[in-house]
């Protein structure tokens, strides 16, 4: 798209914005897109989105104005008359195939070098195991010795059961805590090889821009390099309806500095805690495995 066309468009879109500013204020309409995200492909999966959004508003905006003007300018009150002359026409049935067919050749260029990016794992600098269990995660870091649980936080699973009489309103990040977050650092080429226990899961963090199911019998692989200076609290969940507990296996991940990794490292092989997660890991019990037939 040219870039006078793209200045016109994202100015129409600004002013739209600014139209619906006060509503937008009141029920977040910004979150409707998707989030641009922190990591080098969430941004690229960003941009790739908002390129064929404006392509498709600019073949919405063609095709229908077309449409409209035309409805108006030959309505039959004015005298119009049915043109039968394009009907069965080679010519018009050869322009309105191979228009579509290039606009969709050239939206598929962007969308392929994505793709590839999205699967390219070479030059991983962090691998990390994860498997999904009925309803939690396991994290091992592959090479490190460093491996635990990562369930929904106590918080949080005391408010949910029937009868609690505690307000989930009052409860820190409700549903979207765990017990203990899988730590990355920042800038790092972080590949996840994702498969599961018991039933189908998928672990997902929008913020990274990643999903990907985690298949019991296979492994699955992910990638993710969160930007320098991106340190923080990022939260996802279960995105593939895994039984009973489905929407109670959030996943946190914590991105810290180079520094601060390696440091946390040291102190799991040392047995000291996560100073984020101080609660005990909790072991796989038979109990929560069994409760459920497999429904993923
Ligand atoms: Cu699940």
């Amino acid at each position: 798209m040219s870039r006078q066309i793209r200045h016109v468009l994202n100015s129409a879109a600004a002013s739209l914005v600014a139209a619906f500013a006060p509503l937008a204020a009141h029920a977040e309409w910004g979150n409707l897109n998707m989030p641009v995200g922190v990591t080098e492909l969430s941004k690229q999966i960003h941009a790739l989105h908002m390129t064929i959004f404006w392509w498709c508003v600019a073949i919405g905006v063609f095709v229908f104005g077309w449409m409209i003007w035309s409805l108006v300018a030959f309505r039959k009150s004015k005298g119009a008359v049915p043109d039968t002359s394009i009907t069965h026409s080679t010519k018009a049935e050869i322009i309105w195939t191979l228009i579509p067919v290039v606009i969709l050749v050239i939206m598929a260029i962007p969308a392929a070098r994505t793709l590839i990016a999205i699967e390219d794992t070479r030059n991983t600098e962090l691998s990390i195991k994860v498997t999904g269990y009925q309803w939690k995660w396991h994290y091992d870091y592959l090479g490190e010795d460093v491996k635990f649980f990562s369930a929904l936080d106590r918080a949080s699973d005391e408010t949910r059961q029937l009868q609690s009489g505690r307000d989930p309103n009052e409860v820190a990040d409700y549903l979207l805590n765990v017990d203990k977050p899988l730590v990355v650092p920042e800038d790092t080429k972080v590949r996840l090889l994702l498969t599961a226990q018991d039933v189908i899961h998928a672990w997902w963090v929008p913020q990274f821009g990643m999903k990907k199911d985690a298949i019991p019998g296979v492994v699955n692989e992910l990638w993710f390099k969160v930007d320098a200076g991106k340190t923080g609290i990022y939260r996802g969940q279960c995105a593939e309806l895994c039984g009973r507990d489905h929407g109670f296996m959030p996943i946190v991940v914590k991105v810290v500095t180079k520094e601060e990794y390696k440091a946390w490292v040291a102190a799991q092989k040392t047995g000291g805690t996560n100073e984020a997660a101080p609660a005990a890991e909790a072991a796989p019990t038979v109990a929560s495995v069994a409760t459920t037939a497999p429904q993923g």
